[in-house]
């Protein structure tokens, strides 16, 4: 704990001892904590206001029971959350994560970043996040079906436009989307499109919604490299994971010029010199969602690594798209010294605090996920604001404001971290800039 301010030690403190057991929270609100000493110092208020304590403290926890049946007529029990973390800057807003490592602590810290995140943005929107243990993988559509009108069942009374507005994360989709909505149509007997986002674009979703947070983290990185008179143009670039995130990051990576080699799955990673062909890995996960190993059965000259670390590639970008905790020390040693000069986390978290420590060290361009992956809430809340207006914007009008998105998020963590002492330290940046914005709307609302 000796980077933390001697003024904000205790809140920490009492965080491990409210939420035994809750590592990644723990984690998450550890990296918080450590960037605020310099703000709690600037704006005692907050410290007066008990600001940091409140934070958190999610507003509301909902557990609950998610029984369905199987293909087989067997009775399945899950367990559901939704974690309504901060509600000072809009309706609560976060994905839904379906996966079997979810449990509250995954949730909470979740949760607790998309706070941050959402208020980077610059949107009116407040964090949450929510979820299951449920394990979509070999399941049949129709098991995903009764397990999405289950889950939906209980989490309709927590949710709506002006509430809370879930949407996707690992595990879920188009799909999954599709199924909640119907069955929250169902049981409300109202066509109510602004109470999930990520939806299908014939029935209130937005375009750019699907490539959002690819594109947007894309951008973000494309910022970081411009700021150091750079570009993506030539650099080989790994990202890992091969869902939503990975394969938009993929494709914007190559559009700005890059050459991404290699992604990765849990089982596996695919390394392919010539550049990754993302038709066929569309094909492979959106279409026939088997597994990326399919890769080498049509390339034969690629490479499958079963089990294999994809940091040890060497790359100049590394944009980690997969999971939390997927870099560690010395993960990030490797990519370092491999030659990577720019990291932008696609996924949530994906750094451990290790790693996180070597790239600020090396003083490599590193983009954590609540300033860099925030483009796909952001677009999230465009999606609000077309169903607001019963409008739908261009992919072009739409993609665009994303991009502009991103680059006010890199220009105010840029700034922020100048401000602060730190330049080039988008964690600090990142971290102080989301903070003082829910911290501000906190103090006017009062003791709440
Ligand atoms: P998907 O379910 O579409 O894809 C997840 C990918 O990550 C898969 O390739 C999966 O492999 C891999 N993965 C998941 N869990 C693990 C694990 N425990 N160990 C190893 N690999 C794993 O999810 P998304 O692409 O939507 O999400 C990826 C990351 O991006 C997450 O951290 C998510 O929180 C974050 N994110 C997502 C946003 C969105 O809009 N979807 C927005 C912002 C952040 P396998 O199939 O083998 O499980
Ligand atoms: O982590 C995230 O920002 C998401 N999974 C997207 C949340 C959203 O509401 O679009």
């Amino acid at each position: 704990m000796a980077h933390v301010d001697q003024k904000i030690e205790g809140m920490y403190e009492e965080v491990l001892r409210r939420n035994p057991g809750e590592t990644e929270f723990h984690q998450a609100v550890l990296e918080v904590l450590e960037s605020l000493g310099p703000v709690v110092t600037k704006h005692p208020k907050f410290l007066e206001r008990k600001i940091i304590q409140r934070i958190c403290e999610p507003e509301r926890q909902i557990i609950f029971r998610v029984p369905w049946m199987d293909d087989k007529g067997e009775v399945q029990i899950n367990r559901g959350f939704r974690v309504e973390f901060s509600s000072a800057l809009g309706p609560y807003k976060g994905g839904l994560r379906f996966h079997p490592s979810v449990y509250l602590g995954i949730i909470k810290f979740l949760g607790f970043e998309q706070c941050f995140k959402n208020s980077l943005t610059g949107l009116p929107i407040g964090g949450g996040k929510g979820g299951s243990d449920f394990d979509p993988k070999g399941k049949s559509d129709d098991e995903v079906m009764r397990f999405c009108q289950s889950f939906m069942t209980e989490l309709y009374r927590h949710i709506g436009e002006h509430t809370d507005v879930p949407a996707g994360d690992i595990g879920v989709g188009g799909r999954e989307i599709g199924y909640m909505f119907g069955q929250y149509k169902r049981i409300t007997n109202r066509y109510e499109p602004g109470v999930l986002t990520g939806k299908g674009l014939t029935w209130g979703g937005s375009l750019v919604r699907t490539e959002a947070t690819g594109y947007g983290a894309t951008f973000f990185v494309n910022e970081m490299l411009k700021a150091r008179k750079d570009s993506f143009d030539g650099k080989t670039c790994l990202v890992s994971g091969s869902g939503n995130v990975a394969i938009y990051t993929i494709e914007k990576i190559h559009q700005l010029g890059g050459k991404c080699v290699a992604c990765s799955d849990s089982n596996g990673v695919i390394y392919d010199e010539k550049g990754l062909d993302l038709d066929l890995i569309k094909q492979i996960k959106e279409v026939e969602r088997r597994r990326i190993s399919d890769y080498v059965k049509i390339h034969k000259h690629a490479k499958y690594i079963a089990g294999g670390n994809i940091w040890e590639i060497p790359c100049q970008v590394a944009m980690p798209s997969a999971t939390q905790n997927e870099i560690n020390g010395k993960d990030a040693a490797t990519l370092v010294k491999n030659g990577c000069i720019a990291v932008g986390e696609g996924a949530n978290m994906p750094t451990t605090p290790e790693g996180v420590k070597v790239f600020l060290e090396a003083k490599i361009a590193y983009g954590p996920g609540k300033a860099a992956n925030a483009g796909g809430v952001a677009t999230s809340a465009l999606e609000m604001q077309q169903n607001a207006g019963r409008d739908s914007w261009t992919f072009e009008y739409t993609e665009k404001k994303l991009e502009d998105i991103m680059i006010n998020i890199h220009q105010n963590c840029f700034e922020t971290a100048d401000e602060y002492g730190a330049p080039g330290n988008y964690v600090l940046g990142a971290n102080i800039c989301g903070f003082i914005k829910i911290a501000n709307a906190m103090v006017a609302h009062g003791l709440i």
